[in-house]
C-alpha cells in the first residue's frame, strides 16, 4: 500500500502549477497503487494548499471552461441510424441540443412496459466512498437494462450513438427513471466531481462521463421540467424528445453549468431513459 512522501507532495505540487485536473492526478495515483480515498484526499490538499485554485476546484474543475465543437452535427435534422431525428433547439454555453422525434410513441410504450414492474428506489452516488445511496435529493424510481440486452434495446442504443456521435461501447446501459407527483431530481452533476475521493471508483471504468442524453418517454400534465438552474433554463419534455448536454471538453476540463436537475413533478407522472457516455469503451 502506497502513503504519500516527500516525492509524492512534491508531484503533486508540480501538477498542480502545470494546471493537471484533479481528476488525472487521482488517476495517475489510482494506478500507482494508492487507496482512492487516500489519493482523492492528497489531491484535495493539494489544491486546496494553493489559493489562487480554491473557488475553481470547489465547482469541479480547474481554470475557465473552454467550449469547443461539439460532436453532435449541424443542420435542422440529423439522420440517426434508422431514425431522422428533428433539432429544436441548440444552445452554446452550456452546450445543450434539444432533439425532437428521437424514438417513436410505440418505443416510448416499450420502454415503459419494460420497465414499470422492475423499479427500484433511485440512488446517487456518495462523494466519499463511491457506494450507491438512497437520499432525499433523489426521490424517483429506476431501472438498469444491460448495453446489448436484445436486438430491440440494441437499435435504439445504435440511434442514440449515432446522434451523440459516439462509439457504443462508450455508453453505459440505459436507466429507466419514473417520478410520481412531488419527485424529483435536485441540482446535481452528472460527471463524477474530481475533487471528491469517491469518484475514483467510478471513473476507473470508462473514464470520466463527457455528456448525457435523457430521453422523455411521455407527456408531463404538470412539472417535471429538466432545468440548468445556472443557465436559466427549464426543458419541457415531450414524447419522444430528448436533451442533450455535453460537459466535458477536448482539454478534459469539466463545465460546472450543465448544474442541472428534474424539477418536481405537480400531476400526472414523468417517465425518462437516460444514456451517459464516458471517455472511453465502457466494459
Ligand atoms: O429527470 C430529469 O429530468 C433528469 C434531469 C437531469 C434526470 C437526470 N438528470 C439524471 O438522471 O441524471
Ligand atoms: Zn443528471
Amino acid at each position: 500500500m502506497q502513503f504519500v512522501d516527500a516525492t509524492w507532495e512534491a508531484w503533486l505540487t508540480d501538477n498542480v502549477h502545470r494546471g493537471c485536473t484533479a481528476q488525472s492526478m487521482v488517476e495517475a495515483m489510482v494506478g500507482a497503487g494508492f487507496d482512492p480515498k487516500v489519493a482523492g484526499a492528497a489531491v484535495q490538499r493539494a489544491i486546496g494548499g494553493d489559493a489562487g485554485f480554491e473557488a475553481s476546484s470547489a465547482r469541479g474543475k480547474l481554470g475557465e471552461y473552454q467550449y469547443d465543437r461539439g460532436p453532435v452535427s449541424g443542420g435542422n435534422s440529423i439522420r440517426a441510424f434508422d431514425r431522422d431525428v428533428k433539432v429544436l433547439m441548440r444552445c452554446e454555453r452550456p452546450q445543450v441540443v434539444l432533439f425532437g422525434d428521437v424514438l417513436s410513441g410505440e418505443e416510448c410504450a416499450e420502454m415503459i412496459e419494460r420497465s414499470r414492474h422492475r423499479l427500484e428506489r433511485s440512488t446517487t452516488v456518495h462523494p466519499e466512498t463511491g457506494r450507491e445511496d438512497i437520499i432525499r435529493n433523489r426521490t424517483s424510481e429506476g431501472i438498469w437494462f444491460q448495453r446489448g440486452e436484445d436486438a430491440f434495446i440494441e437499435r435504439l442504443e445504435q440511434r442514440i450513438a449515432n446522434l451523440m456521435n459516439c462509439p457504443v461501447e462508450n455508453g453505459e446501459g440505459f436507466q429507466v427513471l419514473h417520478y410520481g407527483v412531488g419527485a424529483e431530481y435536485r441540482p446535481h452533476f452528472d460527471y463524477f466531481p474530481p475533487e471528491q475521493a469517491g469518484s475514483a471508483v467510478h471513473t476507473a471504468r470508462g473514464g470520466q462521463r463527457v455528456a448525457t442524453l435523457v430521453l422523455y418517454l411521455n407527456d408531463v400534465p404538470g412539472g417535471g421540467e429538466t432545468v440548468f438552474p445556472d443557465a436559466g433554463l427549464a426543458v419541457v419534455g415531450r414524447q419522444g424528445g430528448a436533451v442533450y448536454f455535453r460537459y466535458m471538453n477536448g482539454l478534459r476540463q469539466l463545465d460546472p453549468l450543465t448544474l442541472h436537475g428534474g424539477a418536481p413533478v405537480l400531476s400526472g407522472d414523468k417517465w425518462i431513459m437516460t444514456k451517459w457516455v464516458r471517455e472511453r469503451a465502457y466494459v
